[in-house]
């Protein structure tokens, strides 16, 4: 069986590895554009060894950004800077992948060390839109305008758009982020979704915006490279989303074009009091919704440990492992993994300008 650090192949892209680095957000960009700390960054983890390289949540249009510093890529001249990271990255030997985002009713806050709470229209923020005029709550109180149908085109058409610069800044692996409470997920969840129109109320009008833009980015993103999707597929709470309702959903995602599910969960309230937090949690769900639905499944969450990581992939539970705090921890885990691990490969996952002065 594949463990961790063998190749996995996904329509015609070849990971080295079955490690990636997870989209985050590094809240250091002006007007969306990615700068050098992104390129050191993304570029320093290509380097450490890993499979998969996601650059972070990116937002489709500017009112989807989480913060005013978040990347996006609403406009042309988004992709020039996009295509200096992806091109090293390629060079060294990572798949270059971006997550697209669109944060809802979350959009429009101060930097995690600034706060992380909302920022006045006018001083900086701006009006926030979603499904339904319900606030997040605790820090982020701002009620967000009611989506029109029309808004929700726009905001399709945006994504399809942010698919289609996606591609010509040279990127092989394309998410979509459908998790953590942002705007997509406000569809999904009866926690945020009270809409009675054909985008709210049951399952399949609350899928409604996920499936249609999952399609339609299809269309535009090319059968050859993978289309993805974080999802929470779980809120944890009753009355939420949960795993059986997610397995349906990720059905008719594979029949719209879905070649893979990264596994998350929660956020869509600040309750977040019922999450089983404990080294590789996740791993579990992952396995279940990989075996009952056949989807290729990525997963993270508090996964620190090589030997638990390969075990997870070895054993079939997963056939990625994402990582984000401990790659920031250490851009070299993947080197130190295969070390640990006693794997030969641990010679050649560096880069020859390392791999030479390190060798054992
Ligand atoms: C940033 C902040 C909070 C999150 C996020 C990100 C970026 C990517 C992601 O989730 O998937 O939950």
């Amino acid at each position: 069986m594949a463990g961790l650090l063998d190749e996995f192949l996904l329509k015609d892209v070849v990971l080295r590895n079955r490690i990636a680095v997870s989209p985050m957000c590094q809240y250091s960009s002006e007007n969306g554009f990615p700068n050098d700390w992104h390129f050191v960054h993304l570029g320093s983890r290509a380097v450490g060894g890993a499979g998969l390289v996601v650059v972070e949540a990116t937002a489709v249009s500017p009112e989807g950004r989480i913060s005013p510093a978040d990347s996006g890529i609403w406009l042309d001249d988004h992709v020039p800077p996009l295509a200096r990271i992806s091109h090293f990255l390629k060079q060294y030997g990572a798949v270059p992948g971006i997550q697209l985002a669109h944060a809802g009713r979350k959009a429009s806050a101060n930097k995690p060390w600034e706060g992380d709470d909302h920022i006045e229209t006018g001083h900086g923020g701006w009006d926030t839109i979603a499904p339904s005029p319900v606030a997040f709550g605790a820090n982020l109180p701002k009620v967000p305008r009611e989506m029109n149908v029309q808004e929700i085109a726009r905001i399709q058409d945006a994504f399809v758009a942010a698919a289609k610069r996606a591609l010509a800044a040279g990127f092989e692996w394309l998410e979509l982020h459908f998790a953590h409470g942002y705007l997509a997920h406000q569809f999904y969840s009866p926690l945020a979704n009270h809409r009675t129109d054909a985008y709210g109320g049951s399952f399949d009008n609350r899928i409604r915006f996920l499936l249609e833009t999952l399609a339609a980015v299809r269309k535009v993103w090319p059968e050859r490279l993978p289309l993805t999707v974080r999802l929470s597929v779980t809120d944890w709470i009753a009355g939420g989303v949960t795993v059986e309702e997610s397995i349906e959903l990720v059905r008719r995602l594979k029949a719209a074009g879905l070649d893979l599910l990264d596994v998350s969960q929660g956020f869509v309230t600040p309750d977040i009091s019922k999450v089983p937090w404990g080294p590789g949690f996740m791993i579990p769900v992952a396995s279940r919704i990989r075996r009952e639905t056949g989807v290729p499944t990525a997963v993270g969450w508090m996964i620190t440990d090589p030997h638990q990581a390969n075990e997870a992939v070895r054993d079939q539970h997963t056939d990625l492992v994402l990582l984000a705090r401990e790659l920031l921890r250490d851009p070299y885990w993947p080197y130190h993994a295969a070390v640990k691990l006693g794997s030969e490969k641990a010679e050649t996952i560096l880069p020859i300008q390392y791999a030479r002065a390190v060798k054992r």
